[in-house]
């Protein structure tokens, strides 16, 4: 990759680190507000800013004058913020793309400029009215680094490739590689990365809450925000420090929360099931849960019925990524709701987990509004 920033980072003082907005500008403001973001902190946006959620442009835009007005705010680039590069280079498969997409910042970009794009509009024509009518937030995106590098850490989107020179990691590998925790690097420093869902490594209790894999020294924080049902933003905040650094994170979505009125411990019932693990053998049927064999991990998981689907083959696949664990809920507690429309139980968040619980444990949900945990690592 050639565009690396390097960044001097103050001895003490707060980096806030937010990848994966996907167009949630809503939820970005809301995070910012919660953390309490102000001149002093650094602000490092990790990539993704574009594309999924319906307000892209108002996010790029947002983001553009937070650089503009705060010297300490950095970005980096996602591969859903290169669609530009796709346009500016008249990729032939961009209207494709684009027919496919319910949200895109080109859609976002065209309809304010009073431009239709109809099924034989070309690439050379989309690029003549974007260019005129936003060139500066393309220009903006198309220089955004790949990396920012730091004496401790690196920020990139999705990854390092394991090479004695991290530096020589191919681009595309640093903003598209999958599951980046499962693999490793030798740069020394902490690599932080969002792209990969970290819901996506949970074995027992899913979560959505940053992971610091300390060994390989990867941290890991794409929440799921937009594309995951109980997906949320996250902000990993590094506490600066002499005697050394420490982590701490928040996030926000937009579930509604709802009190415990009574203690509930689960019995055995954990796992998950994520991309791409969603072909499933049922073994014996219940009441609310159906006991089954996931296909590619040989494992055995609760899935609530609802669920469960049939193919028209015969086959059986959970509809979606879904917890299949229930967790402990004690009096008191206030928790978020994912989902409350099955029977016997509602999938619930507690402090980024996600499992079931029974429906008479819970008070009535109330009103839906923005909610938020915060937990020190
Ligand atoms: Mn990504």
């Amino acid at each position: 990759m050639n565009k690396i920033t390097r960044l001097k980072l103050p001895p003490s003082g707060r980096i806030i680190v937010i990848s994966d907005i996907h167009g949630e500008l809503n939820l970005f403001t809301k995070l910012l507000k919660k953390v309490n973001f102000n001149s002093e902190d650094y602000l490092i946006i990790n990539g993704d800013l574009c594309e999924k959620g319906e307000n892209s442009k108002g996010v790029v835009r947002h983001i553009m004058e937070l650089c503009g007005c705060n010297h300490n705010v950095y970005v980096t680039e996602g591969n859903c913020d290169t669609l530009v590069e796709d346009l500016v280079g008249e990729n032939p498969k961009l209207m494709n793309y684009l027919s496919s997409r319910k949200h895109s910042i080109l859609k976002e970009w065209a309809d304010e400029a009073g431009f239709e794009i109809k099924e034989d509009t070309s690439v050379q024509e989309l690029k003549r009215v974007l260019t005129r009518h936003v060139p500066a937030e393309i220009r903006w995106l198309l220089d955004l680094p790949t990396a920012i590098e730091t004496d401790d850490y690196i920020f990139v989107h999705a990854g390092l490739e394991d090479k004695e020179n991290w530096r020589e990691t191919d681009r595309l590998a640093a903003i598209t590689m999958p599951a980046f925790l499962e693999k490793s690097h030798c740069s020394g420093k902490y690599v932080i990365v969002g792209h990969w869902p970290v819901v996506n490594y949970s074995k027992n209790v899913p979560s959505n809450n940053p992971i610091v894999g300390e060994d390989k020294k990867i941290i890991s924080i794409d929440g799921g925000n937009v594309i995951k049902s109980s997906g949320q933003l996250n902000a990993f905040i590094i506490h600066r420090a002499a005697s050394g650094d420490t982590f701490s994170h928040t996030h926000i979505d937009y579930h509604g929360t709802c009190e415990v009125k009574k203690d509930f411990k689960p019995g055995h019932m954990l796992g998950n099931i994520s991309y791409p693990n969603y072909e499933l053998v049922p073994l014996q049927h219940f009441e609310h849960f159906t006991l089954c064999k996931q296909v590619e991990t040989n494992e055995q998981l609760y899935v609530k019925n609802e669920y469960l689907h049939r193919s028209a083959d015969g086959t059986f696949w959970a509809k979606t990524d879904l917890s299949c664990a229930q967790i402990s809920v004690k009096t008191g507690e206030v928790i978020s709701v994912v989902d409350d429309t099955c029977t016997g139980f509602d999938l619930i968040k507690k402090n980024g987990e996600e499992g079931w619980v029974p429906k008479e444990v819970l008070l009535p949900i109330k009103e839906h509004h923005l909610t938020s945990v915060g937990l020190k690592i």
